[in-house]
Parts: C-alpha cells; sequence; structure tokens
C-alpha cells in the first residue's frame, strides 16, 4: 500500500456537519460530488496530510444508510492508495483476505475502488483506491 488517501466519515447532513469541518476544524472542502451507486453525497476536506471525505446517505439502500442506522455518524472506512488495484486485490486474496468486491468499482472521483471485508481486517473497513493518471494538463 502506497499510503492513506482518505478516512471515510458517515454523516447524516453535510449541511449540518460542513460548518464544523470548516469553521470549526478549519479545514478546506475541494470538492462535493454524488456517488450514486453508492447511495451517497460525499464532500472531501483537505487535512494537512490526509483526505477527510464525509458521506452523507441519499437514500436508505446504502451502506452509509445503514450504518448510521445501526451505529450512529462516525468513522466509517479508511482508504489506501495503491498503484494497481487488480494486482493488490489478487496478493490480498492470496493472503486470505475476503474481498467484498473483487472487480474493481468506479467511486467518488472516478478512482477504482474495492473494499476489504471488515472481518478479515480485524474489524476495520479498509478501502483500496487506485486514481486515474492526471492528463498531462491537469495541474
Ligand atoms: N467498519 C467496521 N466494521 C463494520 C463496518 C464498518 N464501517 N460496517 C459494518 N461492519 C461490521 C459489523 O459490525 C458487522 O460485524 P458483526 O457481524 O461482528 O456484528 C459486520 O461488519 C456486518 O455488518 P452489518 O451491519 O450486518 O452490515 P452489512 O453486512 O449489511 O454490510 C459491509 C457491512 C461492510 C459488508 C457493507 O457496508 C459494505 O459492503 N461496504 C462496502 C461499500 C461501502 O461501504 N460503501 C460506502 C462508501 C462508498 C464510498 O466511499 O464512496
Amino acid at each position: 500500500m502506497k499510503n492513506v488517501d482518505h478516512i471515510g466519515i458517515a454523516v447524516r447532513s453535510l449541511e449540518e456537519s460542513l460548518p464544523f469541518y470548516e469553521n470549526v476544524l478549519g479545514f478546506t472542502c475541494s470538492a462535493i460530488e454524488n456517488v450514486d451507486s453508492e447511495h451517497v453525497k460525499v464532500a472531501f476536506l483537505d487535512a494537512i496530510n490526509v483526505r477527510i471525505e464525509l458521506l452523507e446517505p441519499t437514500n436508505s439502500n446504502g451502506a452509509i444508510a445503514k450504518f448510521i442506522e445501526k451505529r450512529g455518524e462516525g468513522i466509517h472506512h479508511i482508504a489506501l492508495k495503491v498503484d494497481s488495484i487488480e494486482n493488490r486485490i489478487s496478493d490480498l486474496k492470496n493472503n486470505g483476505i475476503q474481498m467484498l468486491n473483487e472487480v474493481p468499482k468506479e467511486g467518488a472521483g472516478g478512482a477504482l475502488i474495492a473494499f476489504l471485508h471488515p472481518k478479515s481486517a480485524h474489524g476495520v473497513l479498509y478501502e483500496i483506491c487506485e486514481k486515474k493518471p492526471l492528463k498531462e494538463n491537469d495541474s
């Protein structure tokens, strides 16, 4: 694994939670996006060395809605940056890790993502993510 890409935090409402992160903690919101496949609206906050992703459910069917219903708001997952997600999935499976996604799917920002089952990771939900390479004229 290369680095922590972000920490995902489940919230009931971005509108209600963003002022705490922006005005009290002083983080800058760099993007807000709907991820329809995951039934969430997400806001990315740039902290010093890591990003924080606030995830608000957009309906009652997704993993975040279920998480909040059972446990309330709070830390949901840690995302680790990888170079080749397909190679990583294969390595993890060879190490006996149960993957929730054996085939990567598209997440926020067009990244390819896959989750490890928390039962295979000592109670933590880890996401691995591979970012698309920046195009030459992207800054
Ligand atoms: N962190 C750690 N453990 C978790 C967890 C979390 N976020 N969510 C669930 N669990 C644990 C539960 O405590 C439970 O453990 P026990 O059986 O010991 O009680 C077990 O996992 C099963 O949990 P559950 O509440 O019965 O919930 P589900 O089985 O319906 O789903 C999970 C759990 C992790 C399989 C499901 O949430 C999932 O597939 N997640 C991956 C996708 C996802 O989280 N998408 C949202 C984020 C998308 C994004 O970042 O864009």
